[in-house]
């Protein structure tokens, strides 16, 4: 039987990663798809810490195509404080937002573990790599970014600096079908792990996760998940600005969180790039709601240990 967890909802109304407005309806949204009470449901403690508020811009400089620069870096340390505050208490959830809340969430919850003197891991779900730089971005998008400043790439002065780098080694990016060259060059210098569709055609979803889970678990290592909503699907996951065909089906989707359940070690989450105003009847807030009582233990038939043979 799983353990209870206290589940800290923190929404990230933030909608300056990129041009296309309405992600910061997606907290909103994943709490009237009822979040929360789908939690409550397995048996975890719930708590809904409301929004955080990034504050006034900051004043930072950078390259002049980066789009909201300044509220991309207030919203950084906003989401950072957060999630330092909310790892001691609990697993927290962060309600995105568009990927760039990772810059903070991300950053924030390898500085807590890294004072516990833990290894942070992260699992990357989305199409994208998110790996270039403030200098790379063709699109000057900050979404497209927060993996390659987490794990310590060149091109984030603008930023503030981090506690601690996550090891390249450390990062499992699954669902990869739209990879930019300048990312895909700074991705193979590194030591991270990529696993594109054609792979996951191939050897199916379950290996590379299990690979990396195995890994966590040999480190005792802290786990964060990245969710982005187009690592699933568009068919099944309309509700997203950058949608890419070819994407993960519902099967494949509630294995990878029914494996990462089994596993024990995640220990937050990002929900990501949900754009309510692109949804159809709140099909795509509902699956982000079901993926994450997959992740928190909900089963849809719960396999017996005997056989019928
Ligand atoms: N690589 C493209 C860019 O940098 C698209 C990035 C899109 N990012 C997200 N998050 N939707 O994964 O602009
Ligand atoms: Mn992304
Ligand atoms: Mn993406
Ligand atoms: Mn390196």
């Amino acid at each position: 039987m799983s353990q209870a967890r206290t589940c800290i909802l923190v929404g990230a109304p933030l909608d300056c990663g990129k041009r296309r407005q309405g992600c910061r309806m997606g907290p909103d949204a994943l709490r009237v798809a009822g979040l929360a009470q789908a939690l409550a449901a397995l048996g975890h403690k719930v708590t809904d810490r409301g929004n955080v508020d990034p504050g006034p811009p900051a004043a930072t400089e950078g390259p002049a195509h980066i789009h909201a620069l300044g509220d991309t870096v207030a919203w950084t340390r906003a989401l950072n404080a957060e999630a330092r505050a909310a790892m001691p208490a609990g697993l927290p959830i962060f309600m995105g937002g568009d990927h760039a809340i990772s810059l903070g969430t991300v950053s924030g919850v390898a500085a807590h573990a890294h004072a516990a003197g833990r290894p942070q891991f992260v699992l990357w779900l989305d199409a994208h790599s998110d790996f270039h730089s403030p200098e790379t971005t063709q699109s000057g998008n900050l979404h497209g970014t927060p993996l390659a400043y987490v794990t310590g790439q060149d091109g984030f002065g603008a930023f503030p600096p981090l506690a601690a780098a996550i090891p390249e080694t450390q990062v499992c990016l699954i669902g990869l079908r739209s990879v930019d060259g300048a990312e895909q060059a700074a991705l193979l210098r590194t030591g991270c792990r990529a696993h594109d569709m054609r792979e996951i055609d191939e050897t199916g979803i379950a290996a590379p996760l299990r690979a990396f889970l195995d890994r966590v678990a040999e480190a005792d290592g802290m786990l964060h998940v990245s969710l982005d909503v187009d690592f699933l699907d568009p068919a099944i996951a309309p509700a997203v600005g950058t949608t890419v065909p070819g994407g993960a089906t519902f099967r494949e989707a509630h294995l990878v969180m029914e494996m990462l359940h089994e596993s024990g070690r995640v220990t937050s989450l990002d929900l990501v790039e949900l754009n309510p105003f692109l949804d159809e009847r709140g099909k795509t807030a509902s699956l982000m709601v079901d993926l994450t009582a997959s992740l928190l233990g909900r089963r849809v038939f719960d396999r017996p240990t005997r056989s019928f043979a």
